[in-house]
This record gives structure tokens, sequence and C-alpha cells, in this order.
């Protein structure tokens, strides 16, 4: 017999960061269903031009409502780092330069800090959801420590350079699973799925 899924909702997920998409999966019930931005044939860049993490996550998530009609929501990071006045934050996916290079991004911060002994820093996501007429933000932030080199295979981004204060491991030395247990997303994802539950999903 075939498996039919019946869906409470449908959301986009207006991401084209793969790795993103992983960790929301482990985290979203069966009962909403996850349309990537593919899935959807939106394929033209969605410019950042926003001066804040969130006006960025809004850009997004707006930019799906506006031109397909989709409830979506969006998810935008950055690493704030205390010694370097917050940066690279808005900037962390183009701190070295267009295109996005990840390793070029964690050589010049690890440059940056190569003398520096306040190595405090955060990440800070901000998801936005656009659900028929309603907007809302949810924001999750983690504190920890940059590395003096990158450390662990896994993850993505600054994942190797960054060990939050809740653990003596990297984000790029945990599971999908573990980061999301403590991460800026998983905190910003809880929050959202409180909101979506008390909707009676
Ligand atoms: P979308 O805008 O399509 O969602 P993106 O990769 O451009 O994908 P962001 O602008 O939010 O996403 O990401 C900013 C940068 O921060 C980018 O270089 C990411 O690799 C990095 N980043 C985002 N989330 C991260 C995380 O959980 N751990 C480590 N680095 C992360």
């Amino acid at each position: 017999m075939k498996n039919i899924t019946t869906y409470k909702m449908t959301l986009v997920f207006a991401t084209n960061n793969q790795n993103k998409i992983n960790e929301i999966k482990t985290f979203i019930p069966k009962s909403i269903r996850i349309l990537s931005l593919n899935d959807i044939g939106c394929f033209e860049e969605i410019k950042e031009t926003g001066k804040t993490i969130s006006e960025n996550a809004l850009i997004k998530s707006k930019h799906v409502k506006i031109n397909y009609g989709y409830n979506c929501f969006s998810d935008d990071t950055g690493l704030e780092i205390d010694c370097l006045n917050g940066e690279p934050g808005v900037f962390s996916s183009r701190y070295a330069g267009k295109p996005t290079n990840s390793k070029k991004n964690i050589d010049l911060v690890l440059k940056k800090m190569r003398t520096e002994i306040n190595r405090s820093g955060q990440f800070r996501t901000c998801i936005s959801l656009i659900l028929d007429n309603n907007h809302k933000l949810f924001e999750g932030i983690v504190k920890g420590q940059i590395l003096n080199l990158p450390i662990g295979r896994g993850g993505f981004g600054y994942d190797s350079i960054f060990k939050p204060n809740v653990s003596d491991k990297t984000f790029a030395e945990l599971s999908v699973k573990e980061k999301n247990q403590i991460s800026h997303r998983g905190i910003a994802l809880k929050k959202l799925l409180n909101y979506l539950i008390k909707l009676n999903l």
C-alpha cells in the first residue's frame, strides 16, 4: 500500500545553502512540507542588500512571498566577533570578497585575529517567517570562542573555527543533531516551531 502523507502546512525554505537545509530537516515535523527554491522554480539571485542580519532575512522571505505567493521562511546568519567590532557580521558570506569562499573567509578572520587575546564571538541567526499576512522574526544566538586554527571536518562556513562555550568541541566536530541542540540556528528554529505549534499544527 502507498504511504500517503497529509501535510498540515507547506512552507518554502528560502535558501540556496544545502547545509542549512540538512540542519533544518532533522527538526521540522513531518506534518510540514518543506519546499526548496528549486522546487518552486526560483533560480534568480536574491540580493542581500540589508544593513542587518534581520533585514536580509526579511528580504529573502519577502522575495518568495511577493514573487511566488508561497508562505515561507528564510535564515540569515552572521558570525559576530567582539575584537573585530562585530565583523564579519552581515558580511559573513562575502567577508573575503565574492564569490563566497569559506576557506578564504576563515583565513581572513584568523589573519585579523592573529595577535588577539580576546577570542570571544557569537553566531546570530534570524529566521523570518511570512505566513499569509503575518510576519514574524525568530532569533538565535550562541556565544563562543574563535580558535587560532580550524578543527574538525563536519559542518560548514565558519564552523571549524568556532567553539561554543557550552561544548569542548568546535561545531565542525559535532554531528548535525548535536550542533542543532546548541546552535544559533537550532535556538531560532525551536522558537519558530513553538510558534507554529501554537497555531495547532
Ligand atoms: P542563503 O542566503 O541562501 O540562505 P548563505 O550561505 O548565503 O545562504 P548566509 O548569508 O546566512 O547564508 O550566511 C552567511 C555566511 O555565514 C556564509 O558564509 C555561511 O557559510 C556562514 N554560516 C551560516 N550559517 C553558519 C553556521 O551554522 N555555521 C557556520 N557558518 C555559517
